[in-house]
């Protein structure tokens, strides 16, 4: 389904009246409003490919109908995606969910939506079908060389996928580790895991980045391998500079100071990117800022005020992504409140008086310095996201313009009731 300009126009011309007038408010209170609304026009948030259908949980999982059946139709939902908010630039791939067959037509595809590559996602957490050994006792850090190499080999074909689709950075989430006391000895696993993303990194271009992702737990119920920051940070550190280690927000434990990790992995350098969700017990991959808004307004805060301290450019310099699963929403309405969120937390976070927070912590002020933040996080910046969009070439509202045009029940009617987008 395209989704033809004049719609969106005709969207925007409706509610422009209301919008202008919470505008002029929004902008009446907030002092920076303008540069704030420049870097939301630039600030773009990448769509996991596996996102665009229903995850489901190991329960079962509940179809919703119109979910993309190939490569080229996730490009599509991600190119409806970014025409309704400008915000969903990229698409992130999951090898070998989505292996193109014609890299380059896929390209041209992409590119016709306006979209890039980002990171590409290797996958040795389940085993598929042609495969000749297990990934049942793990992958990089498995017992069995002959395991290790296939692992190696298999994240070295990722990235020969992503050169040829303009992709710049390989994003490693292992769910090696173990279920029980005794299973494994920690510290060969953990040389083992060492010593073949050795491998992998040095099958990098130069213009590559190595993303390590770290989990606390599941699939494996005892040990993970890669299991907080800290591991994370202790491979990348030595793998080098071009190795970074990579945040999702449900990977940690619970009430884990996600702010701070952040805080500390920039501040070093070693801070890769991110992947957006939101959770109340685990890794519950919920659409980002629906539980806890306020910790994702801290984790932006901290990431603004980490980039500018080292000069970075917050749309480019780090990678930033969604990593979500749905079971009871539409995919693609869960995807636009995710981004929606993202983008109030970063907005918030840039409007922060940052010299009257500076002088106040000088001083140990605890209740101005809480004051200042929480002025921030509770100042109304929909407007101001809202007309980042419109400057963009984006709809005023998403959501309300994708249930009006019956996004989809014509992707239904294109593709049918029962499809899987899935490769679980
Ligand atoms: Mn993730």
């Amino acid at each position: 389904m395209q989704l033809e300009k004049y719609k969106i126009q005709q969207h925007n011309d409706d509610l422009l009246t209301g919008h202008q007038r919470r505008l002029s408010f929004a902008v009446s209170e907030i002092e920076n409003a303008e540069a704030i609304i420049q870097k939301l026009v630039d600030f773009q948030i990448a769509i996991p490919s596996w996102a665009l259908g229903t995850g489901g949980t190991r329960f079962g999982r509940f179809a919703g109908g119109g979910e993309p059946r190939s490569l080229e139709e996730k490009i599509e939902d991600v190119g409806l995606l970014h025409a309704l908010n400008q915000a969903s630039g990229a698409i992130s791939l999951h090898i070998p969910w989505d292996i193109p067959k014609d890299a380059k037509a896929i390209k041209a595809l992409a590119a016709q939506h306006g979209l890039k590559f980002d990171a590409v996602n290797s996958n040795t957490f389940q085993d598929q079908a042609d495969q000749a050994l297990s990934y049942k006792f793990g992958s990089l850090q498995n017992v069995d060389k002959g395991v290790r190499k296939q692992a190696i080999e298999h994240n070295i074909e990722v990235i020969k996928h992503g050169i040829e689709l303009g992709s710049e950075s390989l994003t490693v989430w292992l769910s090696d580790g173990s279920c029980f006391p005794g299973q494994l000895n920690f510290r060969r696993a953990y040389q083992n895991t060492l010593e073949s993303l050795h491998e992998i990194y040095a099958a990098m271009p130069d213009n590559w980045k190595m993303f390590l992702e770290y989990k606390a737990y599941e699939p494996n119920f005892y040990s993970t391998t890669v299991g907080d920051w800290g591991q994370s940070y202790s491979y990348v550190q030595k793998l080098g500079d071009r190795a970074y280690t990579l945040v999702d927000l449900g990977h940690h434990l619970p009430n884990a100071n996600i702010e701070q990790i952040v805080a500390l992995l920039l501040m070093e350098e070693k801070l890769g990117g991110f992947h957006f969700n939101d959770s109340k017990y685990g890794d519950d991959d919920l659409t980002a800022g629906a539980m806890k808004p306020y910790q994702l307004f801290l984790i932006f805060n901290e990431l603004v005020d980490g980039m500018d301290a080292r000069g970075l450019n917050h749309a480019t310099d780090l990678g930033w992504m969604i990593d979500a699963s749905h079971n009871v929403k539409d995919p693609l309405e869960d995807l636009l409140q995710s981004v929606e969120g993202i983008m109030m937390a970063y907005a918030q976070a840039l409007s922060v008086d940052r010299k009257a927070l500076e002088e106040a912590q000088a001083i140990s002020d605890v209740v101005r310095c809480q004051e200042i933040l929480q002025n921030a996080f509770r100042t109304d910046v929909r407007a101001i996201v809202a007309e980042a969009r419109l400057r963009a070439g984006g709809a005023l509202n998403p959501l309300g313009l994708f249930r009006h045009l019956k996004v989809r029940e014509n992707l239904i009617a294109e593709r049918g009731l029962k499809t899987v987008a899935t490769g679980l």
